[in-house]
């Protein structure tokens, strides 16, 4: 079982500012993590970051046919991409949603998600706890 996991712009910077918001664990202890749980399940999984939109998409097209599910935390793209729904619609397999903090309960620019309509479960407000359930999810129902 092959896992993509995609993390959006900003991502990169965990643990350095709002440890409030986000928590402390960078994203490399998330990517730990991930990894921890994937080999309980024999899975592997392919973890990337990018501050780029374009090049989201072009990982979300590559890995059509290549991926049993999708983990994705698009950051602030979230919010604000089409592009990411479009790609993302191309794929029959299972998407989940995660992010750290609750963006329904913040500004209310969060508030509207173009990945939610498309994710299977949308994981969001218990950290990176997130990610390992997100794992555990696509492990159960594929
Ligand atoms: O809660 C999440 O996981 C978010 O996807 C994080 C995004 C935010 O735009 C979404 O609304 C919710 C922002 C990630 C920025 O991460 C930072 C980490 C450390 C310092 C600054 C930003």
């Amino acid at each position: 079982m092959k896992i993509l996991i995609l993390n959006g712009p900003n991502l990169n910077m965990l643990g350095q500012r709002e440890p409030e918001i986000y928590g402390t664990q960078t994203l490399g202890d998330i990517e730990t993590l991930c990894r921890e749980t994937a080999s309980i399940h024999h899975a592997d999984i392919d973890f990337r970051q990018s501050n780029h939109e374009g090049e989201l998409v072009t990982w979300i097209q590559e890995a059509l046919g290549h991926v049993d599910g999708i983990i994705i935390n698009a950051g602030a793209y979230t919010h604000t991409s089409v592009a990411l729904h479009d790609a993302l619609k191309l794929h029959a397999c299972p998407i989940i949603e995660v992010h750290l903090s609750d963006p329904e309960t913040r500004e209310e620019f969060r508030h509207l998600s173009y990945i939610s309509p498309l994710a299977q479960e949308v994981i969001k407000g218990i950290g990176a706890a997130g990610y390992p359930q997100a794992i555990e999810i696509i492990v159960k129902t594929s």
